[in-house]
């Protein structure tokens, strides 16, 4: 997978895309990040990127010019680039696992990172997607084309050791993970439950679907609204909401 970044500050992304796992997957060529600094497209004398709100209002905005002229040098105009031009920014659809899912599933991506006080409004003429990573306003778009870059990176077929383990991830059935122990069975008292240590793969199976719904249910009740229940998940809310009054 190709992942262009348009953004002011590239060496932000050193260290994230330089360890573990990220780092892994572009050294086996799974991953490829272009880091392109749009201010070198700058046409002004002083490589200007930004300017202040018309209608006036605090703070300054990105300049559509310099974004444009990076992305058409880099991909050509509207149209000859495949892959999806994605904003970061907080107007955005919410990022999830799902769409972690699918946008992974594509051969190319490129991120576009605001700064300052936002976009100039035609700059998103220029995206297919918006996407947010959450309900607050950060001072850049690098951190949450971190984020994307890294949740996508686990999903690309080859760069988890063994491929099976993102299909039990949190949200990947759309409930919460179950709790999850290793060695030492017994740690300051706290002792791994029996169960997982018995060998008896269809409990250990159950318990770990009722953990799920129960961490979901206490946690994030309005998840279990948005998956398929089975017959057993609702004979399992049950006894749950049963052991939850006790
Ligand atoms: C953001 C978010 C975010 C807004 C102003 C960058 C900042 C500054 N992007 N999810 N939350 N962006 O806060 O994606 O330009």
């Amino acid at each position: 997978m190709k992942i262009t970044v348009f953004t002011l500050f590239p060496e932000m992304f050193s260290s994230p895309l330089g360890a573990s796992i990220v780092k892994r997957a572009i050294d086996l060529k799974l991953l490829h990040v272009d880091l392109i600094d749009f201010r070198t497209y700058a046409q002004t004398k002083h490589k200007q990127v930004d300017d202040e709100p018309y209608g006036g209002g605090a703070g300054m905005l990105l300049k559509p010019e310099p974004i444009y002229a990076a992305v058409e040098a880099i991909h050509g105009d509207k149209g000859a680039y495949k892959g999806k031009i994605i904003l970061m920014s907080p107007q955005g659809e919410p990022f999830s696992q799902e769409m972690a899912l699918g946008l992974s599933k594509e051969d190319a991506i490129s991120l576009i990172c605001g700064h300052y006080e936002g976009f100039d409004e035609r700059i998103r003429g220029l995206a297919d997607l918006e996407v947010s990573i959450g309900d607050y306003v950060l001072t850049g778009g690098e951190l949450p084309a971190m984020v994307l870059i890294d949740a996508l990176c686990r999903l690309l077929p080859g760069v988890l050791g063994e491929d099976s383990s993102a299909q039990f991830d949190s949200f990947s059935d759309g409930l919460l993970e179950h709790p999850h122990f290793t060695r030492p069975r017994v740690f300051r008292d706290m002792a791994v439950p029996d169960v997982l240590v018995s060998g008896h793969h269809e409990e250990i199976r159950r318990w770990r679907r009722k953990e799920s719904l129960r961490r979901t249910l206490l946690r994030r009740p309005a998840l279990l609204e948005q998956i398929e229940l089975s017959d057993e998940d609702h004979r399992l809310l049950k006894e749950i909401r049963q052991e939850e009054e006790q």
